[in-house]
């Protein structure tokens, strides 16, 4: 019986005892110990009564067994939604609400809240801790470790990952096996992986970054990974040696090149750094290469595409730009209104389509046809320019977005959260120029008629609201918001305004 992701990503590793997740702490686990885990964790997914397209939310922290549940939802045909581990419950309540999901994975930490939050709205609450305990791997403990895969079609769905909206509201992207599987197989060879490769996975599993391009790539080509629970910089320092590649945000990078002990002898067994998820700066590609002499090999993507476009693995990765469409994948740089192809070197609206494309967002059909084609073209909200020899370049955003650390922030959600306080009156949040982060959040905010605003106090009210990446690391009051003759918020001069408020930070 079919079920496309286990056939390509498991079915090859089922017998195979050569390490898959190698750990800095704990012991490892080898491809077969890891599939035997998943297997158990699928019979319990069944015997908890879950059924194939049922939703299964997870906000644990990162570890061997929560990837095991990623991969016992794809044998039980479980649709696997990940959240990031930031998100208050009153975040992670709109998720469950909206996709209905009938099992909820959580941890200590939100315990309370969240376990109160599921059994308010009938969902089966369990959890999983970061060390791989809890009663969800306790359940499972006698189940059996052969798992029969349920079988798929191409098109069902395999997970389904949040993403933010210019108006503030979260819209579940569905990823397909098809989508998956496809952008896998391609990103593979592209980069050519083999099953001699040691990848240092640093990200986090939440994300289609950490979880599909990075997973993926190593299931598919039998990879070792070196599985860290975080990015931390010291122990990034300390397993580089026996790692060949690396993927991670542009923070990843600028951390290393800061350490006086990051070096090309760190670096001697290694083949291959990959960036994506926000934009490398020039400056930084440059800076890599006079220490390593590697060039750090950029792509780009996105949760509803999965990866677009990357620089080549041989021939120049030319900095700055994201490199070619990827096979398969069909990219033009269009007029917004009418999707029509601008001529070559003009800046224009990004629009992907191919397998790699997303089937819609979960049960938003008005959300999804405004943003991808009938003739199946995804608006990207990303401007762009492709040049003659085919190199395409991001050069801003359309859609109101701050991508902090490689999260994505939308302004919308914070300035809903600020205007409830106390004495706001409006705000509006930008995103400004960051050493660490890439960008981050400014907050500007317009008190009530005789209100003094206390941000300490504004803090405070916000966070059991906002996960802390969302919050603003600074604030400004003004008497009023600048507008154009329309009305319309001139973000565009705030942005100028205070572009260099996190310069020295
Ligand atoms: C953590 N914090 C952040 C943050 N990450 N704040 C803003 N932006 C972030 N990205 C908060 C912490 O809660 C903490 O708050 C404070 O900032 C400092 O934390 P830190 O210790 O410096 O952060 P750290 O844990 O080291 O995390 C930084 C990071 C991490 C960059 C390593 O955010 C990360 O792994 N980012 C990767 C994101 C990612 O995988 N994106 C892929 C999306 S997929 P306080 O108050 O406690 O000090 C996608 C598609 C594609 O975009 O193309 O790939
Ligand atoms: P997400 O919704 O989290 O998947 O974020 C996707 C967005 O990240 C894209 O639409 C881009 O704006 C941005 N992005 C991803 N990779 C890159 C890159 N290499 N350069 C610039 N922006 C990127």
């Amino acid at each position: 019986m079919p079920n496309p992701l286990f056939d390509a990503l498991f079915a090859p590793h089922l017998d195979r005892e050569t390490p898959f997740l190698i750990m800095d702490d704990a012991d490892d686990l080898t491809h077969g110990a890891f599939l035997r885990e998943a297997s158990r964790y699928a019979h319990t997914l069944v015997s908890m009564g879950l059924e194939p397209g049922d939703r299964l939310a997870a906000q644990v922290d990162k570890s061997p067994e929560a990837l095991a549940v990623y991969a016992a939802c794809i044998m039980a045909g479980v649709v696997f939604l990940p959240l990031n581990t930031g998100y208050t419950h009153l975040e992670v309540d709109y998720f469950i609400e909206n996709s209905g999901a009938k099992l909820v994975l959580g941890r200590a930490d939100s315990l309370e809240e969240l376990h109160r939050d599921c059994d308010r709205m009938g969902v089966r609450f369990e959890t999983l801790e970061a060390d791989g305990t809890g009663s969800f791997p306790e359940a499972a403990t006698f189940q059996p470790t052969q798992f029969a895969p349920v079988d798929r079609d191409p098109e069902d769905i395999a997970a389904l990952l949040y993403t933010s909206g210019t108006t503030g509201l979260s819209k579940g992207a569905m990823l397909t096996h098809r989508n998956l599987l496809s952008n896998t197989e391609v990103l593979t060879e592209y980069w050519q992986f083999t099953s001699e490769d040691v990848l240092i996975h640093a990200l986090p599993i939440f994300h289609t970054h950490g979880l599909f391009v990075a997973t993926n790539i190593a299931l598919n080509s039998g990879a070792a990974v070196i599985f860290l629970p975080r990015f931390d910089l010291a122990q990034v320092l300390s397993v580089l040696p026996r790692a060949t590649t690396m993927m991670g945000v542009p923070t990843f990078y600028t951390r290393l090149l800061d350490h006086p002990g990051f070096t090309k002898e760190l670096c001697a067994n290694m083949r291959l750094f990959v960036s994506g998820s926000a934009p490398l700066l020039a400056e930084t590609h440059r800076a890599f290469e006079d220490r390593t002499g590697h060039r750090i090999l950029e792509r780009y993507g996105m949760t509803e595409t999965n990866m677009n476009t990357s620089n080549p693995y041989d021939g120049e990765r030319r900095s700055g730009t994201v490199g070619f469409p990827l096979p398969g994948v069909e990219l033009k740089v269009a007029d917004p209104d009418t999707g029509a192809a601008l001529p070559t070197g003009e800046v224009g609206m990004i629009e992907v389509r191919g397998p790699n494309v997303f089937k819609g967002y979960w049960q938003m059909p008005e959300k999804t046809a405004e943003e991808l084609r009938a003739d199946g073209f995804f608006i990207t909200g990303d401007l762009g320019t492709i040049s003659e020899d085919g190199y395409v370049t991001i050069v801003g955003r359309s859609k109101d977005l701050i991508i902090s650390g490689g999260f994505n922030i939308y302004p919308k959600d914070v300035e809903q959260t600020l205007d409830d306080q106390p004495g706001v009156l409006e705000s509006a949040v930008i995103g400004a120029p960051h050493p660490d982060f890439g960008e981050s959040v400014v907050a500007v905010l317009v008190p009530e008629q005789g209100a003094m605003l206390d941000v300490s106090e504004i803090e405070g009210g916000i966070s059991s609201h906002l996960a802390r990446f969302k919050q603003p690391r600074h604030y400004v009051v003004l008497d009023e918001l600048p507008r154009n003759t329309m009305g319309k918020v001139q973000k565009k001069r705030l942005r100028k305004a205070y572009k260099d408020i996190f310069k020295d930070s």
